[in-house]
Formats: C-alpha cells, sequence, structure tokens
C-alpha cells in the first residue's frame, strides 16, 4: 500500500489563524529558502509535486468571522482546512507521500481528514497517526480554555467534536475520520485538566515525556509502533514545539523539559524506517519568534523532516 517509493507531493499552508501569533505563517517560506525542497529533490532524490505557492488562503478570509462555541476564526479555520484536506486527498489518491508544511496545528484538521479518506478510498484500510507535540490538542469547543482552534484538531478528526454547519466544519464526514484506537502521542508534557479527561475516557496511547523518561526514546518508538501494528499506513504530524526550546525556541507555545533534537530525529527515522508513511505534516514553526534570528528552529525542522523522508537510514 505504500506511496510509490519517491513520489512526493508538496503542500505548503501559511496559516496562522488557528492561534493570536503571527509569524507562523512565514515558516513554509522560511523552511524551502533554508533549502527544505532543494534538499529532497537532489540530496533525497525524490520527485518532487509542488504548485510554488505557499497558499495563504486570503481569499477565503470571511468578512464576518464571529466566535462561536467559544472558537476563534471558526468560519476561516473551517475553510482553510477544508481547502488543504482536498489537496492533500488528492496527492494521496495519485500514490504519493504527502508533505504538509505549516502553518499552526489546527492545518491537522485539513491533512489528517484527506489521508484518513485516501487510504479508505485508495487501499480500504484505516490511518494511524503519531501525534508529536508537548500539548495533545484533543480540546472541544466547550473544553477548550484558550479558544484556539489549534488545540482542537484532534477532537474533531476523531469525531468527538462535531459540528452541523458546513462553514464551522460540518463538511467533516464520516470517511475522514480517525479512529482514537489508532492514535498514538509522543513527548506530551503540557495536558489541559479536560484534555487529560477525554485521553483517559477515550483509552488514548499516550507516551509522555515522562515515559520518555523512564523507558529511553527506542523503547518507546518500539511500543509506539507496535501499538499501531506493521502493515497499517501511518500519518506522522509533528509540532515543532515537541522538542525542548533549546532546540526549538521559534515557536508559539514553548514548554520545558522536551525532547532532543536527537530524540527528534529519532521518532522521525523509526517512523521512514516502518516503510508505511503516507504523510507527514510539520508546523508551529514561527520564524519572527526567536530572538537572534529563526535559523536554529528552522535547521530543526529541516532536519526533522528530512529523517522522517529516510535520509539518515542506511
Ligand atoms: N499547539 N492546550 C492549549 C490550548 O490552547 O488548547 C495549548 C494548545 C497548543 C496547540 O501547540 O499546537
Ligand atoms: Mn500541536
Ligand atoms: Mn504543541
Ligand atoms: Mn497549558
Amino acid at each position: 500500500f505504500l506511496p510509490t517509493h519517491n513520489e512526493l507531493g508538496v503542500v505548503a499552508v501559511g496559516f496562522s489563524g488557528g492561534q493570536p501569533k503571527p509569524g507562523v505563517d512565514a515558516a513554509p517560506m522560511a523552511l524551502i529558502q533554508a533549502g527544505l525542497i532543494q534538499q529532497l529533490r537532489e540530496d533525497l532524490e525524490y520527485n518532487v509535486s509542488y504548485d510554488g505557492e505557499v497558499h495563504n488562503f486570503s481569499e477565503m478570509l470571511p468578512e464576518d468571522d464571529p466566535d462561536y462555541r467559544g472558537m476563534k476564526r471558526p468560519k476561516f479555520c473551517s475553510a482553510v482546512t477544508r481547502e488543504v484536506s482536498e489537496q492533500v486527498y488528492k496527492y494521496s489518491m495519485q500514490g504519493k507521500l504527502v508533505l504538509t508544511l505549516g502553518g499552526d496545528h489546527s492545518i491537522a484538521i485539513g491533512t489528517i481528514s484527506g489521508s484518513a479518506r485516501a487510504v479508505r478510498e485508495r487501499l480500504g484500510r484505516e490511518l494511524a497517526v503519531i501525534w508529536v507535540d508537548a500539548h495533545a490538542d484533543i480540546n472541544t469547543p466547550e473544553s477548550s480554555e484558550s479558544g484556539n482552534i489549534h488545540g482542537m484538531p484532534v477532537s474533531f478528526l476523531t469525531g468527538l467534536a462535531k459540528d452541523e454547519h458546513e462553514e464551522t466544519f460540518g463538511w467533516l464526514k464520516e470517511h475522514h475520520l480517525l479512529s482514537p484506537k489508532k492514535l498514538v502521542y509522543i513527548g506530551l508534557r503540557d495536558i489541559d485538566k479536560g484534555e487529560k479527561k477525554i485521553l483517559r475516557e477515550l483509552g488514548i496511547k499516550v507516551f509522555t515525556m515522562h515515559d520518555i523518561d523512564r523507558h529511553g526514546i527506542g523503547k518507546v518508538m518500539d511500543m509506539a509502533v507496535g501499538w499501531i501494528g506493521s502493515d497499517t499506513p501511518i500519518h506522522l504530524s509533528f509540532d515543532v514545539d515537541a522538542l525542548d526550546p533549546l532546540w526549538a525556541p521559534s515557536t508559539g507555545t514553548p514548554v520545558r523539559g522536551g525532547l532532543t533534537l536527537r530524540e527528534g530525529d529519532f521518532i522521525c527515522e523509526c517512523l521512514a524506517e516502518t516503510g508505511s508513511l503516507v504523510a507527514v505534516d510539520l508546523v508551529e514553526v514561527n520564524p519572527s519568534l526567536e530572538e537572534h534570528g529563526a535559523s536554529e528552529t528552522v535547521r530543526t525542522g529541516v532536519s526533522l523532516v528530512r529523517c522522517a523522508l529516510g535520509d539518515t537510514l542506511l
């Protein structure tokens, strides 16, 4: 069921509407200017499909987008993620591995729904997701304390949160959704009270930083991949804030006590090694937030993507 080995579709999503800080929209361009796509073509020998545009979706900006069920910019986030979902779905249906460069993590509503649907239609399989993050991003609109949609994507993707209106995520249908049993978290260390309750009730597999300290990242990856089972298509959604701010300072919601660069790269390498990756997201790089320039965080992002795409495997 693997994507044709060297065919890669790239979607560049310059979107920051899922959270309040400007700048995360500039990440795809910063990553591309740092040489990411060129390296994927030249060093890793991918045949890259990329339309050469960082989409900012400004034409989708609604005239009026009031808070709704506590969500901020609900219509804009819904419209953008719906479009991203279509783009990811199209590449994935062509048998391409799909790389999405965000953008804030709300865009995963689009990427994962698009992959899940394509994997169902093309392969008759259920998608598994590895979500690497300091945060669980599983608030419902009602449990969220911030109203920021980048803290909610997993609740919409698992069907825990739904809405009847097309323009506020009602476009998400059964075929877009992810089973909570096929979701594994790695790196968590800042989980809201309401989210802890949700994680327990849904029986979701979570490897917190505590688990990584206890077992080491090698064992954690064995357990994570074991939980999903071999021969299951995997979507990796990597929030750069999973890494310690030492390695990724330029991000909107940094949390100390995170992964080292090598642990982050190792997670990506292990998933590349499974041969089951169908999609990779890299999100929450915000080049404008670093005191001494964003070069470190952008470099980290380039490294993570290269590792996920097989760079460091023999
Ligand atoms: N992210 N749990 C917090 C919230 O606002 O719901 C933080 C979410 C962070 C989201 O980093 O992708
Ligand atoms: Mn996140
Ligand atoms: Mn996060
Ligand atoms: Mn918090």
